[in-house]
């Protein structure tokens, strides 16, 4: 049987940086990815980082590519009434986010770990945890040559996303899930096209929410509300753009900029949380824990915080048994998780239109959407959770 002191499940965001927090301590690690390499860094997802995130990858010393091709933004617009609202996000709280795709992140950590000489299990089929109760549980899983492999870990951290085998395998009396689906879904297109606008857009529209975002000076990252229920063969490449035009329209200059489309995805939304994030020997981070709507822009950002925190216990609990951090680990995530839950279910409501919408509820978000444009107070409420909380 093979022995290492941390068995990781999942090359995302959280396990790869993961890895890397716990290889600079000098902690032996064994990385599991169920998906190949050109898989796992092509995957579009998520693309705004908080300064916190940020921060940690510049003092990590893994942010050189993402300090020349970032786009750094110091604000957003709230677009409802046919008009522009802007958060100065810079002003507000002194702080600014960075516009780089989740795919570029995991690019950077697969290189900067490939490139310490440590290796990356990825077609990894059949990954299955056991003896987790235990001081020596183990992964099972069968590699990409077909071979039977055996892990002993000193400990497992869960890092395999919403729909991977971590979370399911803590025993439900060990448990407790919350859940919050929504009735809707994000159909994300990624175009050739320089954006439209110099920055975020979030348009609040009676035909349903719409987001302008972006990749790159020659890339555009948009999203539609669409009923969960939606096919995507039902959605022509005209009929994105035709109901993106409308959702964005406002009295006065702005054109989208079409092209041709590169990727079509549908996303349901929901919100969900696993407490604690921990059985035995095993730590959830990340998705495998818990999931936000992507409306806040947090669920990348969770993950970088959940391992940022679980690092340092680990190497707490490994190199001189002391337990305290482990012990605080879940509840101290938890903080942050279920402010992000708020958050991402604030911004969801405000800015969407729920199938079931009557003139009441209209009225109560516009007037929602009006105070946080008007209000100081309530448009830097807005601005210091999107930008990031401070981590401690
Ligand atoms: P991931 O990225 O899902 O990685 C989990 C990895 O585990 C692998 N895996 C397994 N490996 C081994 N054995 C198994 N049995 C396995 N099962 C699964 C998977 O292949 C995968 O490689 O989880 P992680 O690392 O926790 O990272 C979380 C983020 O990916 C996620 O929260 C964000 O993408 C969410 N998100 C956004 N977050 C932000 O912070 N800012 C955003 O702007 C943002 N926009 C978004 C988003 C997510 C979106 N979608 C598609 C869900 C926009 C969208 C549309
Ligand atoms: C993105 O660029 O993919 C993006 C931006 C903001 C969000 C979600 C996704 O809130």
């Amino acid at each position: 049987m093979e022995r290492t002191q941390v068995g990781i499940v999942g090359a995302g965001p959280a396990g790869l940086l993961l890895a890397h927090l716990l290889h600079a301590e000098g902690i032996d690690v064994v990385l599991l990815e169920a998906r190949s390499r050109d898989y796992v860094e092509n995957r579009v997802r998520a693309g705004v980082c908080e300064h916190t995130t940020v921060a940690l990858l510049r003092d990590l010393g893994l942010a050189d590519r993402l300090d020349r091709e970032g786009l750094p933004h110091g604000g957003f617009s709230l677009r409802f009434d046919r008009a522009d609202h802007r958060i100065d996000l810079a002003a507000l709280t002194g702080r600014s986010i960075t516009v780089y795709g989740q795919q570029e992140i995991v690019k950077d950590l697969i290189a900067a770990r490939l490139a310490t000489g440590q290796a990356i299990e990825f077609e990894a089929a059949d990954v299955a945890l056991h003896d987790l109760d235990t001081e020596a549980p183990r992964i099972t899983w069968t590699d990409r040559d077909g071979r039977a492999r055996e892990l002993r870990c000193d400990v497992i951290a869960g890092c395999d996303g919403f729909h991977g085998v971590s979370r399911p395998a803590i025993p439900a009396g060990a448990r407790t899930f919350y859940d919050h689906t929504y009735p809707f879904a994000w159909l994300g297109v990624l175009a050739k096209t320089p954006p439209s606008h110099e920055e975020l857009i979030y348009a609040r529209h009676e035909r349903g929410f719409a987001l302008h975002s972006m990749r790159s000076p020659d890339v555009t990252r948009l999203y539609l509300q669409v009923d969960p229920a939606e096919r995507l063969e039902d959605w022509s490449d005209a009929r994105i753009w035709d109901e993106l035009a409308a959702r964005l329209s406002v009295d006065g200059d702005f054109t989208l900029r079409e092209g041709p489309l590169l990727e079509k995805s549908i996303t349901p939304m929901r919100s969900f949380v696993t407490e604690p994030m921990r059985y035995g020997r095993l730590f959830l981070a990340g998705d495998a824990a818990h999931i936000v709507p992507p409306t806040g822009a947090k669920g990348m950002n969770l993950a970088v915080a959940d391992v940022r925190r679980l690092a340092p216990a680990l190497v707490a609990l490994l190199d001189k048994n002391d337990t305290q951090l482990a012990d605080g680990y879940a509840e101290q995530c938890l903080r942050r998780v279920w402010r992000a839950e708020h958050f991402s279910y604030y911004m969801t409501t405000m800015l969407h239109r729920a199938p079931d919408a009557d003139p009441f509820a209209d009225r109560l978000q516009l007037s929602q959407l009006r105070y946080t444009a008007s209000s100081t107070a309530a448009a830097t409420s807005l601005a210091e959770n999107y930008v990031g909380l401070p981590f401690d």
